[in-house]
């Protein structure tokens, strides 16, 4: 409540929705301000959308301007859907545009997709995030397609990184191609419309803290030719595609509306699932490497130990490495996916950031500070829905909605209300 030294005016009192106190005997008038509009979480509903010729392994999706929405799946490649029908455009036989070299293993395929900011006005740009025999080991590369102009085909393919690392070979800790990453998105920012790709540990005990390609455990930030972006900020000696490094398995990136901060998500070992706001040139402190006092198969000490001895940010070795904003109390249910929400049809949503867990089968909501530390998390439901699925992607479509790939093979739309 505000005391204003004014005149009694009855106009001024209602015009302020303010309570008139002594009017007549006084030179003030008390103001008690408009109630403020409860926050309120939106009400959800679940929608199942049907895909034609349905999904098997799908990974991740993007929209083009037009609305057509483009889904990967790891073993068959990329598929455009509009207006209700479905083609397979690039990828495994079967597609209109066979990749030899494409092939699945293990947790690798044909993973992230992205459509480039200035598709339709400057290009016809789209991007992946794909397995590749065409090299001896074998590498994870992003790909970049050009449409044609009706978008139902692949007019051309350029591999803007060719140099991603890629588990080629089984290990004491599971088959080849296991932790590549895989997630691709663009920044939000104006001055950010870079790509920023997730990329995995390989089960290698020196590939994250490593400064040079193979590049694995990394966030590259890269432009629409593959080339280092401005401003990454990887120390003197790093490859200058690095924007982060020190990771385990980056499945999850997404940017904070407004600032466009990015943040990502990382699925911990046998704790600690992750999410962080990132600096450039920062170092995530995943170090699973040299550890004497642990018993580490293959060099590898990434399932050993535990959030002490073998942390998912070690503050011990790099007293600088970039804190988690959020951990899983103490658990690794397979962190995934992330995505903000915007949009005042996300009420008191509006700017919170989902996570998506796959053995923990759920999507948890966080509430960030402005330093990006969580607040307070909660698991979504859709009224008496629990949403329970092993989550494999979130995406705010352009409709506002929110869509989920489900290792279960569905799409859903979460329409808030
Ligand atoms: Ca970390």
């Amino acid at each position: 409540m505000k005391r204003l030294p004014t005149p009694c005016s009855a106009a001024l009192a209602l015009a302020a929705g303010a309570a008139l106190a002594a009017c007549g005997g006084s030179s003030e008038v008390t103001i008690t301000p408009p109630t403020p509009v409860p926050a309120v979480a939106p009400t959800l509903t679940r929608e199942v959308v049907s895909v034609p010729g349905g999904l098997s392994a799908p990974w991740d999706l993007a929209f083009l301007p037009d609305g057509a929405m483009l889904i990967t799946e790891r073993c068959a490649g990329l598929s455009i859907v509009r207006g209700g029908v479905r083609t397979r455009l690039f990828g495994a036989a079967g597609s209109q545009t066979v990749a030899a070299d494409f092939f699945c293993e293990g947790q690798s395929g044909m993973l992230g997709v992205a459509v480039d900011p200035d598709f339709g006005a400057a290009n016809r740009f789209v991007y992946l995030f794909m397995a590749s025999n065409a090299t001896v080991p074998r590498r994870n590369r992003v790909v970049r397609l050009a449409l044609g102009a009706d978008h139902l085909r692949v007019e051309s393919r350029a591999d803007i990184v060719e140099d991603i690392a890629f588990k080629d070979v089984g290990n004491a800790h599971g088959g080849a191609g296991a932790h590549s990453g895989g997630r691709l998105r663009f920044g939000i920012a104006a001055a950010d419309r870079y790509l920023y790709v997730g990329t995995g540990d390989n089960h290698d005990g020196t590939l994250p803290q490593s400064p040079a390609a193979p590049l694995g455990g990394k966030v590259l930030r890269i432009t629409r030719d593959g080339a280092a972006a401005p401003g990454n900020g990887a120390p003197a000696g790093f490859d200058a595609r690095i924007f982060t490094y020190g990771h385990r398995n980056v499945q999850g990136i997404a940017f904070r509306p407004g600032s466009g901060r990015p943040f990502v998500a990382e699925h911990g070992p046998n704790h600690s699932d992750e999410v962080t706001a990132l600096v450039p040139g920062g170092n995530g402190g995943w170090d699973p490497q040299n550890r004497p006092a642990l018993a580490c198969a293959d060099g590898y000490c990434g399932y050993a130990g535990n959030a002490t001895t073998m942390p998912m940010t070690d503050t011990v070795r790099f007293p600088a490495a970039m804190r988690p904003g959020w951990t899983n109390s103490g658990a690794s249910q397979g962190l995934g996916p992330a995505a903000f929400l915007s949009g005042s049809q996300w009420k008191a949503w509006d700017g919170r950031l989902l996570v998506g867990i796959m053995a923990g089968s759920r999507i948890e909501l966080l509430t960030l500070d402005a330093a990006g530390v969580a607040t307070a998390n909660s698991t979504v439901t859709a009224g008496n829905d629990p949403l329970r699925a092993r989550i494999r992607s979130l995406l705010q479509g352009p409709d506002g909605s929110l869509y989920v790939l489900t290792d279960s093979n569905q799409l859903w739309r979460i329409v808030p209300g």
